[in-house]
Order: C-alpha cells, then sequence, then structure tokens
C-alpha cells in the first residue's frame, strides 16, 4: 500500500504481483522492482483512493478475512514442553486462583506419540484423562487448541520425487508430506481430523511448520536447473538455496505442479482444506492458526508472527508485524507475549502483556528451555494482567465488531495510523503505536527502565479509556510525553467514537452475559459514532442470510442546544431474544452542563453525574434499556 502527500494527502492505493513464485521485491522509496523466478506475471492495482478502500479492493479479490469465533478474542497461554498434562491441569489452576482471565489451553508436539500428528503420549497425556480434562475446560466455558505439522507416516497421497512420495524429516523421524492440490490429499487429511476430532473434541487447530519446512537439505536433481536456479533469492536473509530445509523444487504435486512453482501455496492450502474439514466435523465457525500464509490465507486462518524472542526490540518489532499482517488481509493475529525465545524478564513480560493485551489475537507461547512466563507468576506482571486484560474483555464487543467490519471489508482490526489519519503525513511513519479500529489509540512502552511514553496523538481530544477524567487535546498533531508507570498502557478514546463494552469476567462466555455499556465521546460539534455487531460468536457465518444476528449503529448529533444520542438497529430480533440490556452511558467531552435529559422509550428513571471537570464526563447509570429496540437520548445544554 502506497500513502503519499501528492496530488492530496493521504492519496493512497495498493499493488499485487498474484504470482507464487520465490521472488525478491526491492523497495527503493520511490519504486519497487519485482524479481521473479517463474510463473506469471498477473499485476494489480487498487485504485484506493484511501487506505480504507485499497482494503476492501484487495480482499474483494483475494478472499475477505474469515470470521473468528468469539472465544477466540480471549486470552490464549500455550508452551512449547508442557511435559504433561498435570502441568497443564496445574496452568489452568494457576490462571483461576490468579483470577487472571484464560480462554484457551494449548498443548504443542509434547502431547504427540513420538511427536507424530493426531496422537497421544499414552503416559504423559493419555486419551482417558485428556477428554475429561477438555471436558472440564468445556465446561468452565474454556477451550483447548492443539499442534499438527504437516507431515504422516503412511498413505499414497503425499508430494513425490523421481515417481515416489518424496521423503524428508522432522519430529517424528522420516516423512511424508501431503499433498494438498491432491483431493485425495485433502479428503486424506480431512479424515485424520475427522477421526482425531472423534477421539478429542479440540477446538481449533494450530498448523506450525508448513512453509514447508524439513529437518534435511536434499541433494539437488542432476537433470534439473530447478533445485538450483540462477539467479538467487533472498532466501532466508543470506541467498540461501531454495532447497535448504524444505521439500526439493524438483517434487511434484497432484497434477504435475511442480513444487518449484507451488512452494508458496503449501501452508495457505493446509489452511484452506483444515478449514473445510472443521466446518464439515463441527458445524462450527472454525479456529486456525498458521504460520506460513500466502496473499488470500486470511480467508482461513489467523497467524502469528513465528519464533520471536523475549527481547525488547521484539517487543518493539511485534508492532509493525500485526500491522503488516492486517494490511496483507490477515487481521487476526499476534505476536507471542512474553516473547517465545530466550528468557524473559518480569519487566519485559509486565510490558508485553500490556501490548499483546490489544493484540488481535493475544497469545502467551515460550519455547522448550525457557524460563515459564505464564501470567500468574510475577506478582506484578499477574496484577497489570488483570487491569489490561480486564479491558480488553470489557472490549470485547468492540473487538468483535472490527471482526465483523474486517471480514465484510477486509480492513483490519489493529491498523496503522495513517488508516485514520492519512492526511497528517506524521502519521505514516509510525510503528510503535497503532489504532484498534478507527479511534482507539495504544501507545506502549517498548523499552526497559522507562515509566514515560513519548506518543504521536493527531489532533483532536483523545480520552484516556481507563480514566474518563484524563486527556490529551491537541490543536494539531504533535509528540507529547504520557506518564506509563510500571503497571500501566496508555490507551486513548478519540473524539467523534462510540465504544459498546460490556463487563469483564474470567470467560468470554460470561462476559457475553454482563450488562452493556456505552462510551460516547463527542468531538466539539458533538457529533459522534460507533456500531456493534452481535451474533452468537460460532456460526459458520458472520452476518450471513440466515439473519441470526444483529447490528446496532449509534451516533450523536445537536439541534437547537439539545445533544441526542439515537440507534438504528438492523435485525432486532437477535438482540432482542438474547434481552441483552445496556445499563451505562457515559458521555465524553460535554462542555456545557446539562439541565435536563429525557429517555424516550426508557422505563427506568436515569440517575445521573455530572462530573465538572474539563473533559465532561456525565455518566448515566441504572438504565435498562434493551439493545436490540432503537432508543433516543435528550440532554438539554445549558446556555
Ligand atoms: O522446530 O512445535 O514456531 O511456535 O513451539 C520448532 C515447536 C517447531 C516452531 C513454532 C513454535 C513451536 C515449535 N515449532
Amino acid at each position: 500500500m502506497d500513502v503519499r502527500s501528492h496530488p492530496g494527502a493521504g492519496t493512497s492505493h495498493g499493488v499485487l504481483l498474484f504470482n507464487s513464485n520465490g521472488m525478491d521485491i526491492v523497495y527503493a522509496g520511490d519504486r519497487i522492482t519485482y524479481k521473479v523466478i517463474g510463473g506469471v506475471i498477473d499485476l494489480y492495482f487498487f485504485a484506493g483512493p484511501v487506505p480504507e478502500l485499497v482494503m476492501e479492493q484487495y480482499t474483494e479479490l483475494i478472499g475477505r478475512p474469515a470470521p473468528m469465533p468469539y472465544w477466540s478474542f480471549g486470552f490464549h497461554q500455550c508452551r512449547y514442553g508442557y511435559k504433561d498434562i498435570t502441568e497443564i491441569k496445574n496452568v489452568v489452576a494457576g490462571y483461576a486462583k490468579a483470577q487472571i482471565p484464560l480462554e484457551v489451553m494449548w498443548t504443542d508436539i509434547d502431547h504427540m506419540d513420538g511427536y507424530k500428528d493426531f496422537t497421544l503420549d499414552p503416559i504423559n497425556f493419555p486419551l482417558d484423562q485428556m477428554k475429561k480434562f477438555v471436558d472440564t475446560l468445556h465446561h468452565n466455558g474454556q477451550k483447548f487448541v492443539l499442534i499438527l505439522d504437516p507431515e504422516r507416516d503412511a498413505s499414497s497421497v503425499f508430494i513425490k520425487r523421481d515417481g515416489v512420495p518424496y521423503l524428508g524429516e522432522v519430529w517424528p523421524g522420516k516423512v511424508y508430506f501431503p499433498d494438498f492440490i491432491n483431493p485425495q490429499g485433502r479428503v486424506f487429511w480431512s479424515n485424520e481430523i475427522k477421526i482425531f476430532h472423534d477421539l478429542l473434541p479440540v477446538d481449533g487447530l494450530w498448523l506450525d511448520m508448513n512453509e514447508l519446512s524439513n529437518f534435511i537439505s536434499s541433494p539437488s536433481s542432476s537433470s534439473s536447473t530447478l533445485d538450483n536456479p540462477p539467479y538467487k533469492i533472498n532466501n532466508s536473509g543470506s541467498l540461501r538455496p531454495i532447497n535448504e530445509k524444505t521439500v526439493p523444487a524438483t517434487s511434484v504435486h497432484f497434477g504435475n505442479a511442480l513444487e518449484y512453482n507451488v512452494h508458496n501455496l503449501y501452508g495457505f492450502l493446509e489452511a484452506k482444506t483444515t478449514n473445510a474439514a472443521l466446518i464439515n466435523v463441527t458445524g462450527k465457525r472454525p479456529f486456525i492458526l498458521s504460520r506460513s500464509t500466502f496473499v488470500g490465507a486470511g480467508k482461513y486462518t489467523a497467524h502469528w508472527t513465528g519464533d520471536n524472542a523475549a527481547t525488547w526490540d521484539d517487543l518493539a518489532y511485534s508492532i509493525p508485524g500485526i500491522l503488516n499482517s492486517g494490511l496483507f488481509g490477515i487481521p487476526m493475529v499476534g505476536a507471542d507475549i512474553c516473547g517465545f525465545g530466550r528468557n524473559t524478564t518480569e519487566e519485559l513480560c509486565r510490558r508485553w502483556i500490556q501490548l499483546g493485551a490489544f493484540y488481535p489475537f493475544a497469545r502467551d507461547h515460550s519455547d522448550k528451555f525457557t524460563i515459564h512466563q505464564e501470567l500468574y507468576i510475577w506478582d506484578s506482571v499477574a496484577a497489570t494482567a488483570r487491569k489490561v486484560l480486564g479491558l480488553r474483555y470489557r472490549l470485547l464487543p468492540y473487538f468483535y465488531t472490527l471482526m465483523f467490519e474486517a471480514h465484510t471489508k477486509g480492513i483490519p482490526m489493529a491498523r496503522p495510523l495513517f488508516f485514520s489519519f492519512p492526511e497528517d503525513t506524521n502519521t505514516y511513519t509510525i510503528d510503535s503505536q497503532f489504532l484498534i479500529g478507527k479511534g482507539l489509540m495504544i501507545s506502549p512502552v517498548l523499552t526497559s527502565g522507562t515509566v514515560s511514553v513519548k506518543a504521536y496523538f493527531p489532533s483532536g481530544t483523545w480520552f484516556n479509556l481507563f480514566n474518563y477524567s484524563n486527556y490529551v487535546n491537541m490543536k494539531s498533531g504533535s509528540y507529547i510525553s504520557l506518564d506509563a508507570p510500571p503497571d500501566h498502557i496508555n490507551v486513548h478514546l478519540r473524539e467523534g467514537n462510540i465504544v459498546v463494552m460490556q463487563g469483564e469476567a474470567m470467560t468470554t462466555r460470561a462476559a457475553r452475559d454482563t450488562l452493556f455499556e456505552l462510551v460516547v465521546a463527542i468531538n466539539n460539534r458533538g457529533n459522534s459514532s460507533g456500531e456493534v455487531f452481535l451474533d452468537d460468536g460460532e456460526d459458520v457465518e458472520m452476518g450471513g442470510e440466515g439473519g441470526k444476528w444483529s447490528l446496532v449503529k449509534f451516533h450523536t448529533n445537536v439541534v437547537n442546544k439539545k445533544l441526542y444520542l439515537r440507534s438504528n438497529v438492523v435485525n432486532e430480533e437477535f438482540a432482542l431474544s438474547k434481552n441483552w440490556t445496556i445499563y451505562k452511558v457515559t458521555f465524553l467531552g460535554l462542555k456545557k452542563g446539562v439541565s435536563k435529559i429525557n429517555a424516550y422509550n426508557l422505563t427506568t428513571k436515569i440517575r445521573s453525574k455530572i462530573d465538572k471537570s474539563a473533559s465532561g464526563v456525565l455518566e448515566m447509570r441504572g438504565l435498562s434499556v434493551l439493545i436490540g429496540k432503537e432508543f433516543t437520548i435528550e440532554l438539554t445544554l445549558e446556555k
């Protein structure tokens, strides 16, 4: 995506070379050069002219992002090296005891028998006990996800070389690689998933090593140059041979497709196959996390940024990492919270959960021989986790509504600042802050020993979401220094936005049962808008034909010294069937006092409290407004 200040500030367009061959893309400030070693030249331009429209146009071509289940927006805990079922039970108990929300427990390859997919270690992760464990999680509103590596040791549906299945080496030892281009290969893989899911009802699948990763590099073919093309692409940052530690380029897939041409599609096709298999087996919206992606992968899978390290640099890199993924059409993305490789520290892990709580996908994950980093281990990390995950869970309706926007329009959930402020050229290079949706800004601490953060704020009034009476007011965009004590991350809501929230809870299921509230940050003309998408969170479709969903839009305006907050409801039946109720509305940014409140269609008396502080907070509590029913609240403003 190219965002320019000429001819008009913020003019944006997109470019895609839709080609799966090895390539270098050289960016030189005012141009990009593609150096491609095969395939077709299928070049697209997306006219924009603003970032949102570039995303709409791009995802119209490549596929709109998959809807993610509501639960997947909860907090996830994983680790490579959990040694047995007792240990993972203790982790779940540790979260409960510390009163830190844990939605999903994960296992890495440790649960496998001899590292073979679709198996359980009979000693350390015995099936009967694992079944009980998963049942208990489900009973408590929690979920379980486990890992798959794309290799198998039997069957005829594998990638071939020289006429026989190609033999590589991964965790279990010698392995073949399923060919997802082969319809029979897809049937094979789907059956494996079905058989395993019948044994153990996992809630999602994690697809690792699908680049495709191989522990060995096989000798090049003597009869073909494809294993060693004359132009060396920048493989792994160091011009390594294209056959290094993967399936050789001279291998063949179904229909004689050469690995040379389809290599980069492997993870994409595995995710696509797995997505269809899970829908088939569960009848529900699938959750898949894939390491490898290709153009269009967002239609099938979530993504994590791979093996980072527990370093401050990698904490900072995680922001451009997730923002890029969003631009690629894969909005459900996160980095391993607290760092994967190397030992984390209490301070780093504390700062990382503060940031990670606002990744679209929030998972703590660590490597086998590193120290443990579950959030309850250090008191200060636990305390901050309760605070920031508390806010995340209150914001679940907002995250989920952004998922709907991503699914229908391709616009990322986590966005660079230039998405909302394309006319402010200072925003173009900012990668140490980001927006959730249109107007919620996250300004994390990214360095050690720091208790303030220099953050850029585009013009306008920005309200601190932890403490409404604190705000930032910018005449024009500039940097300011914000306090960021050890337990705090700065989260600000910009004027003009209405955010729908619910209450804190230990699971997303429990959070969904809490009362709703609106935070209405009006601009100086009294205008603001926002919306909330509501459904059961796990239907295969999100907002489809069936109509088992509601979309409620809110806006404010001022007419004759009266401020009106109104709702519009699309498909009221669903929301009404749930009895979902708003109990509180908080206005931010009122410049005048309020002399009178009229609430039409409301049955309850309003207890309101006007905070005369400069941020103009008016809190209306004790409401009982059905969210599915259109309403108007009228505030008479003092002269
Ligand atoms: O060879 O399954 O990126 O998340 O813990 C390493 C073990 C294989 C790489 C993944 C990482 C995972 C690890 N895997």
